[in-house]
């Protein structure tokens, strides 16, 4: 047996409610690696599952819920999504939060993510009306959990953005970052006695890049314009609500607030000394573009996305950068604002220099210059995006631990997709792997993570890719009307460990 001493700074973070719940704690002054059993120390680390509201909850205009962008999108645009299908009831989970958190109850985990719609809650997008059906809803399932023991980390924003903003111009509009303080004051205000974990925003990456620059919704297509105005007036918003709830709600510091910023790992495609600088061009493009304004030292976005997009939208003859530009006090707002990083991550890319070619249409990938590729050797998953990688996991943990001076991380996501089926001794292997991977970054690299988070508890509405692609721990037949839930061979394990903070002997879940 060997034993690592790891020196770690001192800070606390509660998942739940203090004295009640799990209580976690930045750093461990010594912490014992014993290669035999890997256990995750002293309880001090916890373990959740997560889900976010439009995927499961249903209910899409349900006692004054107003339509969100995905309702637009999905029932406008039914082809656009692979199964033509959309969430108007999902896993019905509006009306089965109490079944939900059964579910937990019997995996025994120590939180569950989820996030809370904003037009379920303010149908106008703006607190001039507050829909009290919603805040009932969101009171019953944290009472549910809080009575079952278990603590909540709450999304703020996972997407669903109210449609009557988005005819204002959505994220692209630099007001949004107002409405957004306002929409975080109603949460803090009506929630936050029990609340103490937040995460301001699910993935920016995603949502600015794939659904302002993209085709998600709500669909700008504007790559290199709108995911970049996106991304700006996000992290803007993400800086006042931190100020704001320091200022205004949390005199006794005893919440935290934080962001969820998805990274996969990119590898270089070889050791040459073009592909590492591709690489890193890449982490920065992907997860620096909203990391560095937030959790560097300096500041701002990081230097390469600043003198890339400047230069190529000068070729381009642009007036100015598209890439815009923060005031002053803008850059020291953002900067520091965070008492956590989240982290979704589940995959690895590889990385070699992209052609050079620059086109006269502005583009994101363009401006990044990379090829991300696949080994084909890495086991496929049901997303073409998803290969197994688990040494990734380690790898990504340990650049955040470098660049950003060891923040402290709790994972908000990680998971695979697989076919229908309760057998998924892929998805056993999946999470044991990333665990094992995840153990190496604590307990040998001294990374100072304090939580992992499943994606997801249940199968669920799985945005373009529609209800084709399942994540659960328990797998839900859409055909019943019940939305039955069924534990997955996954879940059996999952459970042992969150019960244990143990990784099984690997051999009990060979299959
Ligand atoms: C998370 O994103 C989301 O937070 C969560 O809501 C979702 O359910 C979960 O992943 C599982 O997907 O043409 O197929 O290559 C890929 C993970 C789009 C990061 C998928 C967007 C992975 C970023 C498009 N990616 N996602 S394509």
């Amino acid at each position: 047996m060997s034993r690592y001493a790891v020196l770690l700074s001192l800070a606390v973070i509660w998942i739940g409610n203090p004295g009640e719940l799990v209580r976690l704690q930045k750093g461990e002054n010594i912490i014992s690696y014993n290669p035999a059993q890997l256990c995750f120390s002293n309880r001090s680390f916890a373990f959740g599952v997560a889900t976010a509201a439009y995927q499961i909850e249903g209910g899409w205009n349900a006692s004054g819920k107003s339509e969100s962008i995905w309702d637009r999108y999905t029932h406008t645009h039914p082809e656009w999504v692979y199964d033509h299908e959309n969430a108007d009831v999902a896993t019905d989970s509006y009306h089965k939060a109490k079944e939900d958190v059964q579910l937990m109850r019997t995996l025994g985990v120590q939180f569950y993510r989820f996030s809370i719609s904003w037009p379920r809650i303010l149908p106008e997008g703006f607190n001039n009306k507050i829909n009290e059906d919603g805040v009932r809803y969101y009171n019953e399932l944290l009472d549910e959990l809080e009575g079952n023991k278990i603590g909540a980390l709450v999304t703020m924003y996972h997407w669903d953005l109210p449609q009557s903003l988005q005819d204002l111009g959505g994220w692209t509009n630099p007001i949004m970052a107002d409405y957004f303080v306002d929409y975080a004051r109603v949460l803090f205000q009506t929630f936050g006695d029990r609340v103490k974990t937040w995460l301001t925003f699910n993935e920016p990456l995603t949502f600015c890049h794939d659904g302002y620059g993209g085709g998600d919704a709500p669909g700008g297509r504007a790559s290199g314009l709108e995911d970049y105005m996106c991304a700006h007036n996000v992290l803007r918003a993400h800086g006042m609500v931190y100020r704001m709830y320091k200022e205004e709600f949390d005199k006794d510091r005893q919440g935290y607030v934080g962001i969820s910023l998805d990274m996969p790992w990119m590898e270089p495609a070889s050791p040459s000394a073009a592909d590492k600088t591709a690489a890193e061009t890449a982490r920065q493009f992907l997860f620096g573009w909203f990391a560095h304004p937030i959790f560097s030292t300096q500041g701002d976005y990081p230097p390469i996305m600043r003198q890339r997009i400047d230069a190529i939208s000068r070729r381009q003859k642009f007036a100015r950068s598209r890439l815009p530009s923060f005031t002053e006090a803008e850059i020291i707002n953002i900067r520091g604002s965070y008492d956590f990083l989240g982290l979704n991550h589940y995959t690895t890319n590889l990385v070699k220099p992209g052609t050079g070619k620059i086109s006269l249409k502005p583009s994101y990938d363009d401006d990044m210059g990379v090829k991300l590729t696949v080994n084909p050797k890495w086991p496929k998953s049901n997303s073409t995006w998803l290969r197994v990688v688990p040494w990734g996991f380690r790898k990504t943990l340990n650049w955040i631990k470098n660049t950003y001076n060891n923040p402290l991380v709790v994972v908000t996501e990680n998971g695979v997709s697989l076919e229908k089926g309760l057998d998924d001794a892929k998805r056993v292997n999946y999470i044991d792997s990333y665990l094992r991977s995840l153990h190496a970054a604590i307990y040998k690299d001294g990374c100072d993570v304090v939580g992992y988070t499943h994606w997801s508890l249940l199968d669920n509405f799985e945005w373009m890719r529609g209800f084709s692609e399942r994540f659960g721990l328990f797998e839900v037949d859409y055909r019943s009307p019940d939305r039955t839930r069924t534990a997955r061979r996954s879940a059996h394990y999952y459970a042992t460990v969150a019960k244990t903070g143990c990784l099984p002997d690997k051999h009990d879940y060979k299959y």
